[in-house]
């Protein structure tokens, strides 16, 4: 870390020796993990330091934003429309749900057999090892699955100030009626927090940031096509994952120099496994930082990752606000139009996720699909054994992985993993 932020991270009322036992574990984690890597582009250089400054130098800038007058708000999910916030001169930050802590303080408050992704988000807090969730003005928490919907009724009672939007659970036109009201509910409390008028004007301007940052991942996306592929799925990954985090202009800038680098390579034939090396399509629950237990499973085992059908990757990412619209009113409907699209498992039926997910695995030419489920992760879970099926009747080698934040089952899962990876070659 290039300063010491001991004391801002005192004034947001970390927990030092616990947020230092945490740094350390996330410090060597990244070490064993990115950093062991061979050949990695250059443009990865500065989402290394990135996760370096994670808790450092991107905390003060919000909290640098915060003196200069703007709102923070956290959220846990891509339907939480980031436009409408930056509309507002306000920042959205995803909030750390990607690793276990105080793992007994959490289960004091919820059921033991909750998903990882929930106990991690109350763990942080508990924990008081999360300078985000304490710089937020606002939390924002949805009405998505079970465990998030019930769970949220006890955060309220931890965070100062946690709003619920409510999201529908089909994809119907009384759907997307729910969708809009609750978009422009969101968009009259953003205007509260932030005193900000919200004005077609606005709304453009959100719209054409988040949509920029949308257009370099895809083009980062359309590069992993290659094989060899010019970057791993780590690093597409962690790409993925600071996309919630960093300022979004230096986030598109950074991205898009890491393509120019990867044309190069790609034009070169250069990669950073093999040509021929199996290709796997990850699909399922999202992958908060640090969360990269699979992904280094599978790419120390033989195989390399060319795309995730997952909210931290093309399920959150994919298709751009139509941004053609003069009045905030077309605005908004378009930005419910983009995100009606997203097809998380809440959805039911969902069948469009099947159809992303074949889609990808022939665009990326991938060998494979491992499917990713937390567990007591009840709409991935449900929905993974149908696209399984789904999948292997297409001819599409898929492998159903259920699994946690504890490296209990690494080994296990290690094995697994190698036979299919053995089994495409
Ligand atoms: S749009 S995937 S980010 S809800 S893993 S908490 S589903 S029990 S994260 Fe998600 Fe929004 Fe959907 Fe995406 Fe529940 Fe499952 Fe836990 Fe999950």
């Amino acid at each position: 870390m290039s300063q010491d932020y001991r004391k801002m991270w005192e004034s947001l009322g970390l927990d030092l020796p616990a947020h230092d036992a945490l740094l350390e574990v996330l410090g060597k984690g990244y070490k064993d993990i990115f950093m062991a890597q061979e050949n990695r582009p250059k443009g990865m250089s500065y989402f290394d330091f990135v996760i370096s400054e994670v808790h450092g130098l991107r905390v003060k800038e919000l909290l640098d934003e915060k003196a200069a007058g703007r709102k923070i708000i956290g959220s846990f999910c891509v339907f939480v429309p980031e436009e409408i916030v930056r509309a507002a001169d306000a920042t959205l930050v995803g909030l750390c749900t990607g690793a276990d802590f105080a793992t007994e303080e959490v289960e004091k408050l919820l059921p033991r057999n909750t998903c990882a992704l929930i106990k991690s988000a109350f763990g942080f807090k508990l924990g008081k090892v999360c300078p985000y969730i304490e710089s937020a003005d606002m939390i924002v928490g949805e009405n998505t699955c079970d465990g998030k919907k019930k769970s949220y009724e006890t955060l309220n009672g931890l965070v100062k100030y946690l709003y619920v939007m409510d999201l529908p659970q089909t994809k119907s036109s009384q759907g997307r009626a729910l969708l809009k009201a609750e978009y422009i509910r969101f968009k009259e409390e953003v205007e509260k927090l932030t005193g900000v008028k919200i004005d077609a004007a606005r709304l453009k301007k959100g719209i054409e940031i988040v949509n920029s940052k949308r257009k370099a991942i895809h083009r980062l996306n359309s590069l992993r096509k290659a094989d060899p592929v010019p970057i791993s799925g780590l690093d597409a990954l962690l790409a993925n994952q600071v996309y919630f985090y960093d300022d979004p202009g230096r986030f598109t800038k950074s991205i898009n120099a890491l393509c120019d680098e990867l044309e190069k390579r790609v034009q070169k034939g250069e990669g950073v496994f093999p040509k021929g090396t199996p290709r796997i399509l990850l699909s399922g629950c999202p992958m908060a930082v640090p969360n990269w237990k699979v992904p280094w499973i599978i790419e120390s085992s033989g195989g390399t990752i060319v795309g995730e059908e997952s909210c931290v990757g093309e399920r959150g990412t994919r298709n751009l606000v139509d941004d053609s619209g003069s009045t905030a009113e077309e605005l908004m409907d378009a930005i419910v139009d983009r995100h009606f699209q997203i097809d998380c498992a809440i959805f039911t039926p969902n069948p469009d996720r099947l159809q992303h997910a074949t889609e990808m695995f022939r665009g990326y030419n991938a060998n494979g699909i491992i499917h990713y489920s937390l567990q007591f992760c009840q709409p991935y879970l449900m929905e993974s054994i149908p696209v399984e099926k789904a999948l292997e009747a297409k001819n599409i080698p898929t492998l159903r992985v259920e699994t946690d934040y504890s490296m209990e089952d690494v080994g296990q899962l290690k094995t697994r993993v190698e036979a299919f990876i053995e089994q495409l070659k």
